[in-house]
């Protein structure tokens, strides 16, 4: 629901699995068990887990109001309710959210989500600041928002929405290609849009201005090397990489930089874009010349004419067995799992499948997970989140688990 136009219009497809491995291959095996901890239910649409550098974690729900989980417990008021500025159902809504590098002492935190400028007319997507209040660390000011960057959204669904801090400390914006299916204003391969990328602001600096930008300029900085920056006009300087079809979630590894990008499939293909730290941007990923490694014929965009340069992804699935969506997560650098360090988590929104993959010298390996729940329900995998320490979290909908091992230790040990 959240992340691909229709169900209905999957069509039965020739299958095979080119990719997908149980470990062989390996000199040692990965594990594939993980039990999930509910730590927290009740919640409504949840998109994001966020941490802010402490103990508590950051619940945003697609209506627009961002909750904290401290101390166990879900806190009664909510850190933020913009759900006054906002139009959400479908893929719309509060979509993304991330706090600042320095958000200890500047008390900054960002959020990406979609509203008509005009009740029932121009969808837009919006990423603004804002401030924690000046009384209370676990209540925002609903009054602090700064307004950095809009751009329109010519459909309902594929408005990407993850936000992401780089290594770099550049934020980092996931946009989809604006919707309907096969991207029928072929945005994704065009450069003078902000559809179908991932962008890279500076939100500490304006130099470099903004150029596809329909709010107030001034309010960011585009950073020196954004591959396509050229001026006002030609290419968004905004633009980081592009080729891209719904990139609902995106992370770093927190300790190598490495970005991973899940970007979310039509009828085909989902697909996991790998891009290592230090690399100079600028990579074209493929959408809608392909949907993942297989040519797409439907609607393809005139600029795949040109046989442009693309990168493959460093993995792929297709839909059967129920998969229709995927949910990218995490690389887990945690203390508490053992066997984990280093893999990247992920999961299909559909199957409420989930896998690891882990970088070899060779083919990724990719290893399914068997998950036990301490209680509740693995429904539709929205999202996954990190605390502080690394741990890792998983959200559907309506509840929030931790990745535990499969085992814990007893009480006392
Ligand atoms: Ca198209
Ligand atoms: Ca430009
Ligand atoms: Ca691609």
């Amino acid at each position: 629901m959240l992340t691909r136009f229709s169900i209905a219009a999957v069509v039965v497809l020739s299958v095979f699995l080119p990719f997908v491995s149980s470990g062989t291959g390996s000199d040692s095996t990965p594990p594939t068990q993980v039990r999930l901890t509910q730590i927290q239910a009740g919640f409504s649409a949840i998109t994001d887990l966020q941490h802010a550098g402490d103990a508590r974690l950051f619940v945003a729900q697609q209506g627009g109001l961002i909750h904290i989980i401290k101390n166990g417990s879900t806190l009664g008021t909510p850190f933020l309710d913009i759900s006054g500025r906002l139009v959400h159902g479908g893929e719309r809504g509060l979509l993304g959210l991330a706090f600042h590098p320095q958000y200890a002492s500047n008390g900054y935190f960002y959020v990406n989500y979609t509203y008509e400028v005009t009740p029932g007319g121009q969808l837009r997507s919006r990423v603004s600041r804002f401030s924690v209040s000046a009384g209370n660390a676990d209540v925002a000011d609903a009054g602090s928002e700064l307004i950095l960057l809009e751009f329109n959204q010519p459909f309902t669904n594929h408005n990407g929405g993850a936000l992401q801090f780089g290594p770099d400390g550049y934020l980092y914006i996931a946009s989809g290609d604006g919707g309907d299916s096969y991207d029928p204003q072929e945005n994704s391969q065009n450069t003078a849009n902000l559809l179908g990328k991932v962008l890279r602001i500076d939100v500490n600096s304006t130099a470099g201005g903004s150029s596809c930008n329909l709010a107030a300029n001034g309010r960011y900085g585009i950073p020196a090397g954004n591959p396509l920056a050229d001026g006002a006009g030609g290419a968004c300087d905004e633009i980081w990489a592009y080729g891209l079809r719904n990139p609902w979630r995106i992370s770093f590894d927190r300790q190598t930089g490495d970005l991973w990008i899940a970007d979310v499939g039509q009828a085909a293909r989902e697909e996991i874009d790998f891009q290592a730290a230090g690399s100079a941007g600028g990579q074209n990923y493929g959408w809608d010349c392909f949907e993942g490694t297989v040519v797409n014929n439907m609607d393809r965009s005139p600029l795949c004419a040109n046989n442009p340069p693309v990168v493959a992804p460093v993995h792929e699935y297709d839909h059967a067995g129920g998969k229709c969506s995927i949910t990218g997560g995490y690389v887990y650098r945690g203390p508490a799992l053992d066997g984990y360090t280093g893999a990247y988590f992920f999961a299909d929104y559909c199957s409420d499948e989930m896998w690891t993959l882990r970088r070899t010298g060779g083919a990724p390996i990719v290893t399914k997970l068997t998950v036990t729940l301490s209680a509740g329900v693995l429904n539709n995998i929205r999202s996954f989140g990190q605390d502080a320490t690394g741990e890792l979290y998983v959200a559907t909908g309506t509840a929030v688990f931790r990745v535990d091992d499969p085992s814990p230790a007893p009480a006392g040990t």
